[in-house]
């Protein structure tokens, strides 16, 4: 080698390590990226110095390398499906708005942002919509995530404060998680809780959740209380706190107000223990232990998530928790508090700028006095005075022609949002949509008139807010892809093309840090000195360009009394209220507006997945996070399958008055009679009929226009299939006609499973036309060879393709029943150069040689199978723990450990 190709080697290989933050949950984990820029690589560890992690990363975490690749990139700005340059795209967009403004006024432009925007974006979004353009119209999908907990904390205390930190967790006696999936959603708060509880097995953890799920698993205590029950439940819990003289009166007296109306009410609602546990739907035994360790453990924690947010009554679930930490004092000391899991990586950000449509900007709100303020900070000349419309409702005003221009910035709404279908109606109509996103081809990116490129995680540079307020940093780790922009220098270029040149002209995302740091801290005490507001970055708004790039992770406020940071608020009272007391909250209990009607008997619930984010636009593009769950699955309790007629696996239809979606039956014991579960996560660029949101009710709670995801009455029924079958093929093949399609990516191949409703005419000929060939000949002329095996009396039909390497090409089966092989050890041979004979003689009947088949796969992060899990339990291997010493399953993020335990404990049953 010569000097030259040494160094160019050398540069090649050359790696630098930088410092940044998970581009998923609001847990915030840093990460340390080892960078290599010239291949554009990167290995991504869990930073070990970062307070929300300490070195923890999850599969979805450890699985961002796999995600940057340009492949599936919007790379340059199109409009109408034409590829333009940025000055055109810009000048579209910022002539486009300003000509619906001039015409019908600022109420009929919106925009639509999301929790997954950087502070810096999200800044200049909001100031751009509420003190430029004029109207309040920017609402967030963080409407759809914690709106009834920003709603909740300003009831009760004055502003939007999350009171505690993560700290907190790890020095509990008891932890309540409500409405949770934590194993799955905050897996690393998870792995943390659950290493503290190992570490002190005193420690009590309650599930209140009407669904088994994974992170029951480390519960003492379970309780599936019926859908939408938790005011009954928290209600319960405060009249049984008052009863057992656990009610702290002195803090109380001193700090808080309405306490003798919240505990009337709760009085009224509660009734004798056994009325109360018949509505919860649970065993009185079990709600009285709950009361009791609650009355009994002093250090408490309720930590709460999508369970109690996502409902008709969701501020009124948040207010009745924290109604039980107000009155027992238990708020804001070590250990002690309620705390709202954020789900989005900068929903908390979010909320810091105002992106919600009925906040103003940093934790103001449409008060006189603030919009003045606002006004003069920014010198504003169209100041909004007034909220905006909020998610839903936004999108019934475009669908209404009121509004006539929508930019949707980071988030998918004809996937997220209920009842989809509508807004998917919505924004076919409207005259004028821009998406700004990173992926090309999403569902609400199809509906786009303007698309335009946004740098996405490992290319953005600012700064998003954790669950406990900490501000850390993503940082760029490569160029720019393409001709991608970061989204602040967007928004900005499109506000200057609109007139407003002033107010956006930041050279960096640092100076527009500071501009937002200045905000919060502007006017921001009363006569007494007292800070107005918790939200307080005074000791930012001069940070360096420098410092903004070595900044270390921080919680708010950073201001003269907190120059490091504030871990916990509300000890010693000093709430945000007019007279600084918090209020507690007389609440009446109330039941999902929609019921289950004859027609709609059961109730279907949503949520999330342990390896998959949200609409799948960047988790489905990792190979290994499509192998655990990889179709949209209904979840059934037994007896309702028994009654319906439903086999395992079976397609089925799930309808509900406002639209039907198919998707695979799981049946369990997971949810109670009559409820249902299925994920939110498919989309139509990935499945055919799996969005379930088509089927979700657009009911919202009244005070935070949170939507009700978690309840909607359907009914279920089995699709009638004449056939099951599968494609998994090297080269992406277009998609059949037939009535169920999933699409997955995997290695080296892309999978469709297909499932119709009438007979193939033609199988072996369909099937050939379904791997792109016309007939067998095409197929010898481009030297593949074929296999094939038919048995039409049973329907059975297989094919495979094979190139003169030796390589396998395509495999395809199709059979009247769904008990087709396991797609795993199929999937494996893409990855071989060439099949030796037994693959080959395996290859038609689809099942692995002996010894081979490795089933299921269960941990994503080391892809170990179910049956090589089973066969090391069958082996001696009685733990989770032995597992993963002999496998190293579980042993990374161990997020799939409850589900190797439920294994072993399958096989424990059956021995
Ligand atoms: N793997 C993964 N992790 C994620 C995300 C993801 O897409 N994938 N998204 C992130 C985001 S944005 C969010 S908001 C969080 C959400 O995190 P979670 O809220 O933990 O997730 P979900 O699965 O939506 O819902 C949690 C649970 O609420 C329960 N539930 C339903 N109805 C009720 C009820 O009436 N009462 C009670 N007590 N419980 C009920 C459901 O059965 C479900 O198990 O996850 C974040 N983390
Ligand atoms: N039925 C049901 N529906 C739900 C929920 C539920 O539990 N049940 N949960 C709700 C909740 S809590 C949430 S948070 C929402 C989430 O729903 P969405 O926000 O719609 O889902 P995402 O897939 O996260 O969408 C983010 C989009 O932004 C793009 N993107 C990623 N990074 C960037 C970037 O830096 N810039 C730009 N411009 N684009 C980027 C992604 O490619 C993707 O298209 O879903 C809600 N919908
Ligand atoms: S828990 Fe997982 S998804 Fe959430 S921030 Fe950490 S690594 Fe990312
Ligand atoms: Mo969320």
């Amino acid at each position: 080698m010569n000097s030259n190709q040494h160094s160019a080697t050398q540069s090649v290989n050359k790696t630098e390590i930088k410092h940044t933050t998970c581009a998923y949950c609001g847990v915030g984990c840093g990460i340390k990226a080892e960078v290599n820029p010239a291949k554009r690589t990167v290995n991504v560890i869990g930073s070990d110095q970062h307070p929300a992690n300490y070195g923890r990363l999850c599969s979805k975490g450890s699985a961002l390398g796999h995600t940057i690749s340009t492949d599936g990139r919007l790379l340059e700005p199109e409009i109408n499906g034409q590829q333009v340059d940025w000055n055109t795209a810009l000048d579209t967009v910022a002539n486009g708005f300003s000509d619906i403004i001039k015409q019908h006024g600022p109420d009929a432009v919106a925009f639509y942002v999301s929790g997954q925007l950087l502070t810096e974006d999200y800044y200049v979004a909001n100031k751009l919509m509420k003190g430029y353009i004029g109207s309040g119209n920017i609402d967030t999908n963080s409407r759809l995530c914690m709106s009834s907990s920003v709603v909740g904390h300003k009831r009760a205390f004055g502003l939007d404060t999350v009171p505690g930190c993560y700290d907190d967790f790890q020095q509990a006696e008891l932890i309540t998680l409500v409405g949770s999936n934590t194993a799955w959603c905050h897996p690393v708060l998870f792995q943390r809780i659950k290493q503290y509880k190992q570490d002190n097995p005193n420690v009590k953890i309650v599930v209140i959740d009407p669904r088994k799920t994974q992170t029951c698993d480390i519960a003492d205590l379970h309780i599936p209380l019926n859908l939408g029950t938790d005011v009954w439940l928290f209600n319960g819990l405060l009249n049984a706190l008052n009863e057992q003289n656990k009610v702290n009166h002195e803090y109380l007296d001193q700090h808080c107000q309405g306490f003798e109306n919240s505990l009337q009410a709760a009085q009224a609602s509660s009734g004798n223990l056994n009325a109360l546990a018949d509505t919860l739907g649970v065993p009185a035994q079990d709600l009285q232990t709950f009361f009791d360790l609650f009355c009994q453990t002093e250090k408490s924690i309720t930590l709460y998530s999508q369970g109690v947010n996502q409902s008709s009554s969701g501020t009124d679930k948040v207010n009745s928790i924290l109604n039980c930490h107000l009155a027992t004092g238990r708020i804001g000391k070590p250990g002690m508090g309620p705390f709202s899991m954020t789900g989005q990586p900068n929903a908390m950000g979010g909320r810091e700028v105002g992106g919600l449509a009925n906040t103003l900007a940093a934790h103001m709100d449409f008060n006189d006095d603030s919009i003045d303020r606002v006004q003069r900070f920014w010198d504003a000349p169209n100041m909004a005075t007034q909220p905006g419309l909020m998610a839903v409702d936004m999108f019934d005003a475009i669908d209404e022609g009121k509004i006539k221009a929508v930019w949707v910035m980071a988030t998918n709404p004809v996937v997220s949002l209920p009842n989809a279908d509508k807004v998917k109606a919505a924004l076919e109509k409207c005259d004028l949509v821009v998406v700004s996103d990173c992926i090309a081809d999403t569902d609400t990116a199809r509906l786009a008139n303007v698309k335009l490129p946004a740098t996405g995680w490992s290319e953005k540079d600012g700064t998003v807010t954790n669950s406990e307020r900490r501000i850390s940093r993503q940082r760029g780790l490569f160029e720019k892809a393409g001709n991608a922009q970061h989204d602040w220098w967007i928004i900005n270029e499109v506000a200057k093309r609109m007139g407003f040149d002033s107010g956006f002209n930041h050279t960096n995302q640092a100076d527009i840090f500071r501009e937002h740091a200045a905000l919060s801290a502007f006017e921001n005490s009363d006569a007494e000195g007292h800070r107005l507001r918790d939200f307080d970055l005074s000791n930012l708004q001069t940070l360096s360009d420098e410092d903004y790039e070595t900044f270390e992770p921080i919680q708010w406020p950073i201001n003269a009394e907190f120059p490091e940071g504030r871990d916990r608020f509300f000890s010693q009272g000093g709430f945000f209220t007019p007279n600084r007391k918090a209020n507690l909250l007389g609440i009446t209990p109330k039941l999902p507006v929609n019921l289950p009607t004859n027609d709609y008997p059961l109730r279907l619930n949503t949520g999330r997945i342990r390896d998959q984010w949200h609409t799948m636009t960047r988790t489905a593009l990792a190979s290994q996070l499509n192998q655990h769950i990889s179709e949209p699955f209904v979840e059934i309790n037994t007896e309702n399958a028994k009654q319906l007629n439903i086999q395992a696996n079976d397609i089925v239809s799930v309808k509900s008055k406002w639209g039907e979606m198919l998707g695979r039956v799981v049946i369990n014991e997971n949810c109670k009679p009559d409820t249902l579960f299925a994920p939110m996560h498919w989309t139509q660029v990935l499945s055919k009929q799996g969005r379930i949101n088509t089927v979700v009710n657009p009911e919202v709670d009244p005070f935070s226009k949170q939507p009700e995801s978690k309840h909607t009455p359907v009914n279920v029924s089995q699709f009638s299939a004449q056939w099951h079958g599968f494609v998994l093929s090297r080269h992406t093949t277009a998609w059949p006609e037939v009535d169920y399609i999933v699409s997955a990516k995997g290695k080296q191949h892309n999978r469709l499973e297909l499932v119709h409703g009438t007979a193939l005419n033609n199988p072996t000929q369909t099937m050939l036309a379904w791997l792109g060939f016309d007939n067998e000949q095409q197929v010898s002329e481009q030297g593949l060879e074929l296999l094939s095996y038919q048995d039409a009396e049973s329907g059975l039909y297989r094919l495979a393709l094979i190139n003169e390497q030796g390589a396998l090409q395509a495999v395809t089966m199709i059979a009247p029943h769904q008990n087709l092989p396991e797609r795993t050890w199929l999937a494996a041979q893409f990855e071989k150069e060439s099949l030796n004979k037994r693959a080959r003689n395996a290859l038609l009947s689809g099942y692995a040689p002996a010894g081979e088949d490795i089933g299921r796969i269960v941990c994503a992060c080391f892809s170990v199978g179910e049956k090589t899990i089973e066969a090391a339990v069958k082996s001696g291997c009685c733990s989770a723990e032995a597992v993963g010493d002999q496998l190293k399953a579980g042993t990374n993020c161990g997020s799939c450990v409850p589900e190797i335990k439920e294994i072993i404990g399958q096989m424990d049953l059956g021995t």
